[in-house]
């Protein structure tokens, strides 16, 4: 079918990004925004826009009926969702579609069975992707029926809600006696954040790094993999810093769960771009989860493969093949994300406000992927991320220095950052190795915050 105009169902960073990818192409586009977001750089540069709700996001950008009867009036041809408010909603994904307009993504099906953690393990074992070990499907209530489980699996065990994901609704669990309050627990808090009370178990894994395979898929057959990222240098859930490839991955291993990510894709028919989500730990990749939908750190991997990820996507949901094999992929070297917040460095509280000045940092290898400009306002009603700094070279030691340079030549003055965060995590010895856990960040953090508060003791 005719992809010519696409309405841009998000805001911000991303929203640019595919704006910028859809102009490439000769695609129109639809900027809709809320009353908040007037100002939004790609507002500005859209072909045509719609102010669609107020500031909140239940009000605009997950506003449904909003959202459809704008593509409507503006003769829109499909709907790109970007990252977070509905990318995932397999019944917005369905009501798209039904109305007309094609989904920038997969089938609602396809997000739906991703969607029940559940169902996606079941999926992914099929098709011979190596999975946690856990219960063969959700929880039921007998005591002793689960005490078995967790005895097969062995302790520690993770409860979690089966509708879950990012982060929410789950529970860790280390002894008999815990496993039924936990159970029970984990079953009303998925019911309430989640509207699906089922839960499910898996061996909870103490010390796991964070690795991701980027796939593309045309849902005709053909998929390929581009690598990993590893997204291990997180706090409470928001990732701060992403590289690409993961260190000390061998090129063999990133070939073997790549294929299977692949082949995955082409078993469920799977169109668009996703990422399978893994935990890594002792030289071995269990899956968790599939998302669905572009991720905010795609540019790391666009840096090492030279695919423009977001052009894919839409070429492929517009009906055609895949314009890429595997064999025309190769990783050049590696990069690194700072995701660039407002908010500061040491409370992480949120920093609206208005950018008085501003300086970007450029030359070889240096990416911005950001919305702002001076003189814009941070409006405080959404997630406070600014941009998106990369830094690519030829080794890890190299991108790192480039990352740090980048850092100094940047001015962002009126609002708080995390700058100094960034600046420091990358001068810390274990992160110039490379290779920690999900938890190092969190307890770098909270041991520099204890030197402080005894500091400050001292100086009383
Ligand atoms: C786990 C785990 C350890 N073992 N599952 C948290 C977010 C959700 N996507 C999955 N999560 C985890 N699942 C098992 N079996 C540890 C986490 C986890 C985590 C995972 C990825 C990135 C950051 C994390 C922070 C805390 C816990």
């Amino acid at each position: 079918m005719k992809l010519d105009k696409v309405l841009i169902a998000n805001r911000g960073e991303i929203a640019l990004r595919i704006q910028r990818a859809c102009h490439q192409l000769g695609i129109k586009t639809v900027a809709i925004h809320s009353t908040a977001d007037r100002d939004l750089m790609h507002v500005k540069l859209a072909d045509e826009t719609m102010c669609i709700g107020p500031a909140a996001a239940k009000d605009s950008y997950l506003n449904v009926p909003a959202i459809i009867a704008a593509a409507e009036a503006t003769g829109a041809s499909g709907i790109h969702p970007g990252y977070g408010f509905l990318s995932e909603n397999a019944d917005f994904a369905e009501m798209v579609e039904n109305s007309g307009f094609v989904f920038i993504g997969p089938q609602a099906d396809t997000i739906r069975l991703m969607g029940d953690k559940v169902s996606a393990k079941h999926a992914m074992e099929r098709a011979g992707v190596p999975c946690v070990p856990g219960s063969p499907g959700t929880l039921g209530d007998s005591i002793e029926e689960n005490q078995a489980l967790a005895a097969r699996i062995g302790y520690p065990i993770i409860v979690k809600a089966a509708g879950g994901g990012g982060g929410r609704g789950m529970r860790v669990v280390r002894s008999d006696k815990e496993l039924g309050e936990a159970i029970a627990l984990t079953k009303r808090e998925a019911d309430m954040f989640f509207n699906n009370p089922a839960v499910y178990m898996e061996k909870f894994l103490e010390n796991p790094r964070h690795i991701e395979f980027q796939v593309l898929s045309d849902g005709q057959g053909h998929a390929v993999y581009l690598g990993e990222r590893d997204c291990s240098m997180q706090r409470r859930n928001q990732k701060v810093l992403e590289e690409a490839p993961a260190p000390f991955i061998s090129d063999e291993q990133r070939k073997t769960i790549g294929s299977a990510c692949a082949k995955a894709c082409v078993d469920i028919g799977y169109r668009g771009a996703g990422t399978f989500e893994f935990l890594f730990e002792n030289g071995r990749f269990y899956f968790i989860e599939m998302n669905t939908r572009i991720q905010v750190e795609h540019p790391v991997t666009e840096m090492i493969t030279g695919v423009d990820i977001v052009r894919e996507t839409l070429n492929v949901c517009a009906g055609r093949r895949l314009s890429i094999k595997q064999s025309d992929i190769k990783i050049t070297g590696h990069a690194f994300e700072c995701r660039i917040n407002a908010e500061d460095p040491r409370t992480f509280m949120p920093s609206p406000g208005t950018i008085n000045r501003l300086h970007v940092p450029g030359g070889p290898g240096v990416r911005w992927d950001s919305h702002i400009y001076q003189g814009y306002t941070v409006p405080p009603h959404y997630d406070s991320l600014v941009g998106k700094l990369l830094a690519h070279d030829d080794t890890r030691e190299l991108a790192r220095q480039r990352m740090l340079q980048a850092l100094d030549e940047m001015v962002l003055e009126g609002i708080k950052s995390n700058i100094p965060l960034h600046r420091d995590l990358l001068l810390d010895p274990n992160e110039i190795k490379g290779g920690m856990s999900i938890h190092y960040l969190e307890r770098m953090l909270a041991a520099k915050e204890a030197v402080e508060q005894s500091q400050q003791a001292g100086e009383k």
